[in-house]
């Protein structure tokens, strides 16, 4: 067992701002839950995930001898920073989490090939169940929202995964803790959540995001003031309140412009291009496009109906 290479990996991951490292085993049986939820239509338009499905299965085929799967958490604010009207998820106030996660992944990779390992990183970005080898690997367990809920620091934090060939100690699973508790499925606007699982054909995170068509009336009514994303599962949660809270540092990066907390509705839905570039110029908002961030303005409670163009 490559205990110093774990040792090693901890601590540069750590100097990085990553605030936990977890090993899970890489062949765990991850049960049949993601071919269940695909089978039954649940990724809506995302066929990108049913294309994965053997690579997200099997990680060999990701990683040709992978031996074990090393999860990070990396912290995103806490607070919503929005003072117009409209929601923004947290997760998305600041600067794109895949490039500055990358980085810092690639010096990860990089220790880890002084041991003599073989890698492959990702955050949110390759055939991977990650919140279920975060599970796995002891960073905490899977709440009835589907995140992974860490008893000290809850739910708000990205997971960041790499594969290795180099066979490192495992950590331990922890019990779920969420206990009677059924907050955040009674949070939930669109009643997306059953079974620890969210169901993309109702949620709003989906249709603000990912859709590639038009958000229906039903899901349009239950819309609310969310413009980009969602966070309500989470808000409910006991474990994101500020009691039962941690002093994590969180990235500057990470923090929303100035400009754009107080950007209002009324203006987003008459932005250029050209503006819309320059001001979510690094931001994982830019993604989606001007059309899609107008669509999801384009709702009777921001007042700007019919206004996008
Ligand atoms: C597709 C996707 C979405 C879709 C679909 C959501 C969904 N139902 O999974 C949409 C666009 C809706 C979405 C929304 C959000 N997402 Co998202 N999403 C993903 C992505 C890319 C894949 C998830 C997936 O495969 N889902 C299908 C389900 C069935 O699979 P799964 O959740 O991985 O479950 C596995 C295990 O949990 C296991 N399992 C579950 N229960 C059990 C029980 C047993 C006994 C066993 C054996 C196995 C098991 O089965 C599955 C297969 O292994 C992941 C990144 C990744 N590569 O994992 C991010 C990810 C899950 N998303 C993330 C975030 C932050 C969000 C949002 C909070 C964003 C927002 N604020 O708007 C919302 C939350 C919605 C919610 N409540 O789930 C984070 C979660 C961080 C965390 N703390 O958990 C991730 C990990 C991205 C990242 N790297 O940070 N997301
Ligand atoms: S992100 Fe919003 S819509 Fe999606 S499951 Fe959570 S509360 Fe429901
Ligand atoms: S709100 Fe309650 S049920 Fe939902 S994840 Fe948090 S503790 Fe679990």
């Amino acid at each position: 067992m490559m205990t110093a290479a774990k040792q090693a990996v901890q601590y540069a991951a750590h100097q990085l701002g990553f605030s936990a490292l977890g090993v899970a085993p890489a062949l765990a049986d991850q049960g049949n839950t993601l071919q269940n939820w695909i089978t039954d239509g649940q990724h809506a338009d995302m066929e990108w995930i049913t294309r994965h499905l053997p690579a997200r299965l099997n990680p060999e085929l990701v990683l040709p001898g992978v031996r074990s799967i090393i999860m990070l958490t990396y912290d995103y604010p806490r607070q919503d920073a929005r003072k117009a009207p409209g929601c923004v998820a947290r997760y998305a106030q600041g600067e794109d989490y895949h490039k500055l996660l990358a980085t810092k992944l690639a010096d990860l990779d990089e220790t880890l090939s002084f041991y003599g390992g073989k890698q492959r990183c990702f955050s949110d970005s390759g055939p991977v169940s990650e919140r279920f080898f975060a599970a796995r690997a002891g960073l905490g367990w899977i709440g009835r929202n589907g995140l992974l809920i860490r008893p000290h620091g809850g739910s708000y934090c990205f997971l960041a995964t790499i594969l290795t060939t180099l066979e490192l100690p495992c950590d331990s699973p922890m019990p779920n803790r969420c206990g009677k508790c059924h907050r955040c499925e009674q949070a939930c606007p669109t009643q997306a959540l059953h079974n620890s699982s969210c169901d993309a054909r109702r949620c709003l995170s989906f249709w603000t995001i990912e859709a590639k068509s038009p958000i229906p009336p039903e899901i349009r009514a239950a819309q609310g003031y969310h413009l980009y994303g969602c966070d309500a599962c989470q808000e409910a949660c006991p474990w994101n309140s500020p009691r039962s809270n941690c002093n994590i540092a969180i990235d500057p990066h990470l923090l929303m412009l100035a400009e754009l907390t107080t950007l209002s509705p009324q203006r987003l839905s008459k932005l250029s291009d050209n503006e819309f570039e320059k001001l979510f110029a690094g931001s994982p908002i830019r993604r989606i496009g001007l059309p899609h961030l107008q669509n999801n303005v384009d709702s009777p409670l921001f007042g700007t109906e019919n206004g996008a163009t």
